[in-house]
């Protein structure tokens, strides 16, 4: 076994966003792109030597090179072992769940999560640190000041081995363990959920819709949903992981999971229907003709998890994304326990999950996720959700309806602005927050601003402050709209304008979504001025 070192120099960029090191492709298989990054985890986090990592990703165009090469530079850099999935394939939640599961020193997982794959695509690399989650801040800061100061990278020259197969194989003194992707994973949901109930359900003639949309969770909802609780044949569609998705966008929201909602909209619609992404980490929800906010299927989720195996005890407390709606908040409210506000992006619940002061988390982009692993999970959110209907007995639309009427409704959908100038991007978020000290207490169209800042977030557990996340302004009566730019785009910026209405339990809950939100979407416009700025008349993408 021969190792190299490879001289090398440091290459602009790769600064970790959201959610990892996003690019296109074609600037991950540059020359030295990859492997500058991912000598600048091991460095950034105390050396691999010793150390066992999971790896694994979502099956995009270039995750099987990607794969040999961390492990060739895992055995050059001294790891002692390396769980890898099969064919290279692991979501996102089953490595979380192996990190905790095996007690490993960490994962790196191969994904641009919902961004496009394929050669013209997106590619990502994501470290997830020792408790399952995404490496926090201080930790990608570390990563991304290695690939400033990078001299030179370590690397196997012999080729890795194959791993399209299950077994122990070896590279050099590194062992590899080659895994069944979803068994592991598997274990973890029987262990949670009542798998009796909803085999139930199943065997009683509720119909489900599951579209993996061509991504990771496709092997895993087939095992799961078709196989162990009995759904029938074809329940799970667009279930082959392809290297492109289909040629498709792998994103669960009404816009890009269409044939979703062809089917849920259809004369012969299932029960329920869901989708989740590249990555397997997020869920989109759908009754009959009903989609399920994400932030309105975690205040569901809050208010009925007691019905579960895994949560029947009482919930330590909730944590939502500031720009998800307000919903949960109501309910954790009435159960008497806390609901944290966090920046966008998991790594956030981290330190909440950690310390045992949140059990369930959400975003309003799709994601939700418990304490049972440290990353969001979609397929965890469909199974919690079929526990709750199998033991409930209501349909889906009928609870969210009957929700509603006990807490009120907010209205909620958020508009984004993609491939903006980045410049244009910034003087427009800049010119709102200079302008939000000055909001409160002033009429914007008409509604009446009681509150407006640039979100900053102190963490409870650590003390750590993220500053500059995103304007919000609050208005009388609980509606209100926020503006952030996204982290994890690869070309130009994106603006994402979020926006809320809150309807107390008595008004209308039916209303059209764009019409219940026309003045909130109004008062937007007039703060942001985003036809100035950007010359749009509309967004790209509404969901
Ligand atoms: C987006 C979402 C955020 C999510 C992140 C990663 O980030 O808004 O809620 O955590 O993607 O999700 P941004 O910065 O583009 O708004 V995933 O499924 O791509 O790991
Ligand atoms: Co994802």
């Amino acid at each position: 076994m021969t190792f190299k070192t490879v001289r090398t120099s440091p290459i602009e960029g790769q600064k970790p966003g959201t959610s990892g090191l996003r690019k296109k492709t074609s600037v991950f298989r540059t020359p030295g792109y990859l492997e500058n990054f991912v000598q600048s985890v091991f460095d950034g986090t105390g050396g691999a030597a010793g150390k066992t990592f999971v790896v694994g990703g979502d099956g995009r165009f270039y995750n099987s090179e990607a794969i040999g090469v961390i492990i060739r530079m895992a055995a050059a850099n001294g790891a002692v072992r390396l769980i890898v999935g099969q064919n290279g394939i692991l979501s996102t939640p089953a490595v979380s769940n192996l990190i905790r599961k095996f007690k490993t020193d960490g994962g790196i997982i191969l994904s641009a999560s919902h961004n496009p794959g394929g050669e013209d695509g997106d590619f990502g690399v994501k470290f997830n640190a020792p408790n399952g989650g995404p490496a926090p801040e201080k930790i990608t800061d570390e990563i991304f000041a290695r690939t400033q100061q990078i001299t030179e990278y370590k690397i196997a020259e012999e080729d890795a081995c194959d791993f399209d197969e299950p077994g122990r194989f070896r590279l050099g003194k590194t062992q590899i363990d080659v895994v069944d992707p979803v068994a592991d994973y598997e274990a973890l949901m029987q262990e949670l959920f009542d798998f009796d109930a909803i085999r139930t359900l199943f065997a009683n003639g509720f119909r489900i819709c599951f579209d993996a949309m061509h991504a990771v969770t496709g092997p895993y909802a087939k095992r799961i949903l078709e196989g162990a609780l009995g759904a029938p044949a074809g329940s799970v569609i667009n279930a082959v992981p392809s290297p492109n998705f289909g040629g498709g966008h792998p994103d669960p929201n009404p816009v890009w999971a269409s044939e979703l909602v062809g089917v849920m909209n259809g004369p012969d619609a299932p029960d329920f229907g869901a989708a989740s992404d590249g990555d397997g980490d997020r869920n989109m929800i759908m009754g009959k003709r009903t989609f399920v906010t994400p932030s309105d299927s975690l205040a569901l989720l809050t208010a009925y998890a007691h019905l579960t195996p895994a949560y029947s005890g009482k919930l330590s407390g909730v944590a939502r994304s500031m720009p998800t709606s307000q919903a949960v908040d109501r309910v954790a409210e009435r159960l008497g326990i806390p609901c944290f506000e966090t920046p966008t992006g998991w790594k956030f619940f981290g330190n909440l999950l950690d310390a045992g002061k949140a059990t369930l988390c959400g975003e309003e982009s799709a994601g939700t996720g418990s304490n049972h692993i440290r990353e969001k999970d979609g397929l965890w959110a469909v199974l919690l959700w079929l526990n709750i209907l199998a033991r409930d007995g209501r349909d889906i639309v009928q609870l969210q309806q009957d929700h509603w009427r006990s807490f009120g409704r907010n209205y909620y959908s958020r508009h984004d602005y993609e491939e903006i100038p980045t410049d244009i991007a910034n003087t427009l978020m800049t010119a709102l927050r200079e302008r939000s000290d000055t909001l409160p207490g002033s009429m914007v169209e008409d509604m009446k601003v009681v509150e407006a800042d640039d979100f900053s977030y102190r963490d409870p557990i650590d003390q750590s402050l993220t500053v500059g996340q995103g304007v919000r302004v609050r208005f009388d009566g609980g509606s209100r709209v926020v503006f952030r730019l996204s982290g994890t785009g690869t070309q130009g910026a994106t603006l994402r304008v979020y926006l809320e209405r809150f309807v107390g339990c008595s008004g209308d809950h039916n209303m059209n979504v764009r019409e219940a939100l026309s003045p909130v979407i109004q008062a937007a416009e007039a703060l942001a001025q985003i036809r100035r700025h950007t010359g749009r008349t509309k967004a790209d993408v509404i969901t």
